[in-house]
């Protein structure tokens, strides 16, 4: 009777189950065309796993007419790019390779899904990069450092016999996006990923990842030939140490022929490298570079290198590299953050950018929230990403963009490559919020072509994930496109930046100074707040950070009347009663800016509760839930910060804006239980 029960439930659930709008389906809910009339006959020769990938997403989802697939040789020039066209039969894809098919039928079940015009249709796309590449901070203990969405999707100790299902389901949503390169392993590497046993299981995944175009790399431990190895030290001019590293290189490639290299984080917050044994970050690179090289490998060698010293942190990274531009092999890549500090939610451009002429340079951006409230607040990042890719560096005169000094367009640049520090775990939908998944979507879009708008990403990834209702896309759209600048506002306004809590940096803590602390970890390092003012002098007179810019930026950055001043206190150190542009002081800006940022949070949340007609109630409801903590937050960051500055202005918040709900004593006494794991 209980069985019978039982069953009867389950089969009532069952719909319910399979139908679950929780988000897992991230924005590939192509409609099923066994639900609709499938048209798609498909003219193809040849075969291939990729291939075979392509076809089945066209029966399966595609309702337009005949698609041709077509690799032509002389297309090889758009390397995983494609074409499309349209001719009164057909339409046809043509690429010069496999993986270029499949990328050019994702792009048709995109204009299918968010309803374009595809009738006349005549497309030419080619990667802006050519390593498009996830960096999973995940350990070997299922852990995610700065991992908002539960614990890692790999699960190591059930590799290599026990497959997860979402393995291929991250793959083909990495593929739709352009996304071809994975590294597992967290940057602060464990030796162990480098044994046999870690590396057959490596092999598996590379073997899933393999026909969506998708190629592997591997976080290393510089210390591995030591620790791993039994070897006296891990001194990269060691010839032992060499011949482990080559040795190691070849097993590698025996498991997985097409494994596409090292990326390393040495001598920094701990880690070991090279100047360990007195030798340069050319030297480390060089010797891991040597060793791939047979095997078409690269490295992808991390600039974010800064100790506790006199010498202001943003500064340290530039005078550390530029003395070993033009000594690096051409199979190393140096991969350097968006900003010179640390992910913060407003950063000038890493003045690294353009100023290694002779070295391949990329950028890292983090998609993970680790600075923007983490799973919790919707902040859309396209426009962040977009920010640095812009930014003129003027390092081969006026038009040298970031994005143009990595993209090899102005610099015959040997490798081109773009790295974003993953936000996905174990959650049922991927990435702890759904509006989180946008900034993974945003992420492989501008991979793929970095002159896209943060308006175009957000319109299509709203239409494919949600509804292509206008009542729907318009509102959520401009929601989401402010949202980053609503996050620097009751967050860190007008180039404030790191007055987080520590080490987990979730919350406010601008008076944070723990006696005996690193400096460099501290809040107060970096705004300065005393009676005078707030902010960083980082110009002539102060650490002289600006120097590190090419003309003109270093004299606009360096002048307090013509930095912009959206970076403002990154720069200066400003009086409170000086005045902006809109003519209040500094401290009436400051206060209507935090001001600004809660009451945007609070219209979000009226316009997604405006949202609930257009929306499934499971996913309505999570993020509604999610923008009361936002909203929550916004309160808490706005009062800490003006009650906190306060104490220095000595000035009333301005009577217009809503008053203080906290008192800062008890905001001081918040600690969050909040645990990083490094
Ligand atoms: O911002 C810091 C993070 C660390 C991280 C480090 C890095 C992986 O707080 O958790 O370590 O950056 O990028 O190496």
């Amino acid at each position: 009777m209980r069985n019978l029960r039982t069953y009867l439930l389950i089969f009532l659930l069952f719909p319910l189950i399979l139908f679950a709008e929780d988000g897992s389906k991230l924005w590939l809910r192509f409609p099923d065309s066994q639900n609709g009339i499938s048209a798609a006959k498909i003219i193809s020769k040849g075969k291939n796993l990729t291939l075979d990938i392509a076809k089945k997403e066209l029966t399966t989802y595609w309702q337009g007419q005949i698609v041709e697939l077509r690799t032509e040789k002389s297309l090889h020039y758009l390397k995983d790019g494609y074409r499309i066209y349209s001719t009164p039969e057909k339409i046809v894809i043509s690429a010069g390779k496999q993986t270029g098919l499949l990328y050019g039928v994702y792009h048709i079940l995109r204009l299918q899904q968010t309803k374009s015009d595809i009738s006349h249709l005549n497309i030419t796309e080619k990667p802006s990069y050519d390593v498009r590449i996830l960096n999973h901070w995940d350990n070997l203990d299922g852990s995610v450092e700065r991992g908002y969405a539960g614990k890692s999707l790999w699960k190591w100790d059930d590799l290599p016999n026990k497959l997860s299902p979402r393995y291929e389901e991250y793959a083909r949503a990495n593929a739709s996006i352009g996304i071809n390169s994975v590294v597992f392993n967290n940057v602060n590497a464990s030796p162990n990923m480098l044994r046999t046993d870690y590396l057959q299981k490596v092999k598996v995944l590379a073997d899933i990842f393999r026909p969506y175009g998708i190629r592997v790399y591997l976080s290393v431990n510089f210390s591995s030939p030591k620790v791993l190895g039994g070897l006296e030290n891990s001194d990269p001019l060691n010839k032992e140490v060499h011949k482990w590293w080559k040795d190691k290189a070849a097993e590698i490639y025996k498991l997985i022929p097409d494994f596409g290299g090292f990326l390393v984080k040495a001598n920094s917050e701990g880690q070991p490298g090279p100047q360990d044994y007195g030798r340069t970050h050319a030297d480390g690179a060089n010797m891991m570079a040597d060793v791939l090289k047979p095997f078409g490998g690269i490295v992808m060698w991390r600039a974010f290198v800064y100790s506790p010293s006199k010498e202001d942190r943003a500064k340290q990274a530039y005078l550390e590299f530029l003395p070993l531009d033009g000594k690096f092999r051409d199979n190393v890549i140096v991969q350097i953050k968006n900003g010179p500090i640390d992910f913060q939610p407003r950063e000038p451009f890493n003045p690294l950018f353009g100023a290694l002429k002779k070295t391949s340079e990329m950028a890292e951006f983090q998609i993970t929230q680790e600075y923007l409230g983490f799973s919790n607040h919707l902040v859309f990042l396209a426009p962040l990403f977009k920010e640095t890719l812009e930014s003129d560096t003027y390092a081969d005169g006026k038009g040298s963009t970031v994005a143009k000094i990595t993209d090899g367009s102005l610099r015959n640049t040997k490798i081109t490559a773009i790295a974003g520090v993953a936000n996905i775990g174990e959650d049922t939908n991927w990435t702890g919020n759904i509006f989180a998944q946008a900034n993974w979507y945003a992420f492989g879009r501008l991979a793929w072509n970095h002159e896209l708008s943060s308006e175009k990403i957000a319109d299509e990834w709203i239409k494919m994930t949600f509804t292509n209702q206008q009542e729907f896309v318009n509102p959520v759209k401009d929601m989401m496109l402010s949202s980053r600048e609503t996050t620097v506002d009751y967050m860190m306004p007008l180039g404030l930046h790191h007055i987080f809590a520590f080490d987990h940096h979730y919350g406010p803590e601008p008076w944070g100074d723990i006696p005996g602390g690193r400096p460099d970890w501290m809040p107060v390092y970096y705004h300065k707040a005393d009676e005078n003012g707030l902010g960083f002098d980082r110009t002539e007179t102060g650490s002289n950070a600006v120097s590190q810019y090419f003309p003109p930026l270093n004299a606009i950055f360096g002048n307090i009347e013509t930095c912009p001043e959206n970076l403002l206190l990154w720069f200066h150190h400003v009086p409170w009663t000086y005045k902006m542009k809109d003519g209040k002081t500094l401290w009436e800006e400051i206060s209507f800016k935090y001001d600004s940022g809660v009451k945007n949070v609070r219209a979000y949340q009226k316009t997604w509760d405006k949202m609930e007609p257009y929306v499934d109630a499971e996913r309505f409801r999570q993020i509604q839930s999610k923008l009361k903590v936002q909203s929550k937050d916004a309160v808490w960051w706005k009062d800490a910060c003006l009650l906190y500055f306060q104490t220095f202005s000595k000035m009333p918040i301005p009577y217009e804006i809503e008053r203080p709900v906290h008192e800062l004593d008890d905001l001081k006494k918040i600690k969050l239980d909040l645990k990083h794991h490094n």
